[in-house]
């Protein structure tokens, strides 16, 4: 097969595996799909406008601003069915660049979208509103110019169109990547965080911090992270260690992100033996070499993401056996 064939296949296949998606119309379980306007919307809990943003970016969604006035009224209509108690909420829409100057989070000006101003408005009250609001409970939809550290409910959107679909870990997220022998799909993060933050960011993902359960999958995730390429840092980070899901963080003894206890062979842990339960490190992480530590939960590290595939696929898994010298142990094989 000559090379143009194999490339007009690949096109023909790819184009074919993101519409079979589409046309199951699933994006999350957790995004509710309205035909009407070709989208999957989620209301999430308060939080500042920037957080809004970045957690809708989070979910690969945009954060939601009225596209037109046919949008708007389709929204509201959803919104005051699933959300009554909401008076207003944030939208993708502000003017932190450009004061009286209001964009899209996309940097679209809002006149090419939707500019229903509540009367008044925007009247950049005391110098200080740079975000925007939209009025669920009155009024058509209008919008107001608003406080953006205020915390408030928000929406992310996700249009059909823009949907595409990892097939093997039968997610949204493209990065993950699927390993057979271990049944899982894995991302790592090069942005280090806190462990708390780094579980809410694979919980965004609807993913978990990965758990390591035996050796097989430590030799994986070794060389998984030897494999990811890692930007500079600015800043104090963990270096060499990646969070990991399981922890001691109330002296119940270590267990995994929900809630089994830990069960491992002892030498996969760093010195061959499980740390004490009164030690003041009490979040798992992993150094390069697959060892499992524990660590500072305070501290900044990268970390490991995973998914449980449930569906079966074929064999694709580019992890081969790994010979890797454990430090101060020899080699394991
Ligand atoms: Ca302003
Ligand atoms: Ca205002």
């Amino acid at each position: 097969m000559n090379p143009t064939t194999l490339l007009i296949l690949f096109i023909v296949n790819f184009a074919a595996d993101s519409y079979g998606q589409q046309s199951k119309k699933f994006f999350r379980s957790d995004y509710t799909y309205i035909e009407e306007v070709q989208s999957f919307y989620k209301f999430h809990d308060p939080q500042t406008w920037a957080d809004a943003k970045r957690i809708c970016a989070q979910e690969l969604a945009t954060f939601w601003y009225p596209e037109n006035d046919n949008e708007a009224k389709v929204f509201l209509e959803f919104a005051n069915k699933t959300k009554p108690n909401i008076d207003y909420m944030f939208v993708g829409m502000s003017d932190l660049l450009v004061e009286g100057v209001f964009e899209t989070v996309e940097g679209k000006s809002i006149s090419e979208v939707y500019q229903n101003w509540l009367a008044g408005d925007p009247d950049n009250f005391e110098g200080t509103q740079n975000c925007v609001n939209f009025y669920i409970k009155e009024g058509p939809g209008y919008i107001a110019d608003d406080e953006c550290d205020k915390k408030l409910s928000f929406n992310c959107k996700k249009t059909l169109q823009s949907l595409e679909w990892n097939e093997q870990c039968d997610m949204p997220y493209l990065d993950y990547t699927y390993s057979y022998k271990n049944g899982k799909c894995y991302k790592v993060h090069t942005t280090p965080l806190k462990w708390n933050e780094a579980n809410a960011v694979c919980r965004l993902e609807q993913s978990s911090l990965a758990k390591v359960n035996n050796r097989q999958e430590a030799y994986y995730l070794a060389k998984l992270t030897e494999s990811t390429p890692t930007p500079k840092v600015k800043g104090k980070y963990q270096r060499g260690i990646y969070h990991m899901g399981f922890y001691n963080r109330f002296n119940e003894g270590w267990q995994t992100i929900g809630g089994k206890p830990m069960v491992v062979d002892l030498n996969l842990w760093w010195g061959n033996y499980q740390p004490e339960e009164e030690n003041l490190e009490q979040c798992g992480g992993m150094f390069f070499n697959g060892r499992l530590v524990n660590i500072d939960c305070d501290m900044r590290s990268f970390f490991v993401c995973e998914r449980e595939v449930k569906k079966v696929i074929t064999p694709d898994d580019t992890a081969q056996p790994l010979i890797i010298p454990f430090v101060g142990g020899g080699v394991d094989t």
